[in-house]
């Protein structure tokens, strides 16, 4: 499909701690979306400050390194039609009392700086993310559902 896409999807140190992994991730699975790379990481402030480069003047960018550098988190590719768009439209506003209820940060979060999920907000900043993420590179892999949800 020429819209099929791939957006990248952190789950963040609180939705870790909090335990929200595993609900987090079925949201996208139940909407269709493939996972084509995940894993569990240890982020330095370095690479933070590097995935949150166009942030770096802002005021709360030192506060926003040192929580998102505060524990593990959980970097996720995943793969489908508007899968950028459609990830953002699934996460609410950055400020989850800004969120509408049923979105993942109008469900399950409260303040702008712990909004628990991280989603791409362009296809661009979407590959410069996954490079980041996963240097390694990543490999997609053929649904037997594909034909069926589009
Ligand atoms: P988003 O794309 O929704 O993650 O939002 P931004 O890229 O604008 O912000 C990145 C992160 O910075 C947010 F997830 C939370 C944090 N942030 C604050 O802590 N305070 C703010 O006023 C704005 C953002």
């Amino acid at each position: 499909m020429s819209n099929t896409e791939r957006t990248y999807i952190m789950i963040k140190p609180d939705g870790v701690q909090r335990g929200l992994v595993g609900k987090i991730i079925a949201r996208f699975e139940e909407r269709g979306f493939k996972i084509v790379a995940l894993k569990m990481a240890h982020p330095t402030e370095d690479h933070l400050r590097k995935h949150y480069a166009d942030l770096a003047n802002k005021p709360f960018f030192p506060g926003l390194v040192k929580y998102m550098a505060s524990g593990p988190v959980i970097a996720i590719v995943f793969e489908g039609l508007d899968a950028v768009k459609t990830g953002r439209a699934m996460l609410g506003a950055t400020n989850p009392l800004a969120s509408p209820i049923g979105s993942i940060r109008g469900d399950f979060a409260l303040a702008v700086g712990r909004n628990i999920c991280h989603g791409s907000d362009s296809v661009e900043s979407a590959n410069k993310e996954i490079d980041l993420w996963f240097p390694e590179g990543i490999t997609s892999w053929k649904s037997v559902y594909e034909g069926w949800l589009y």
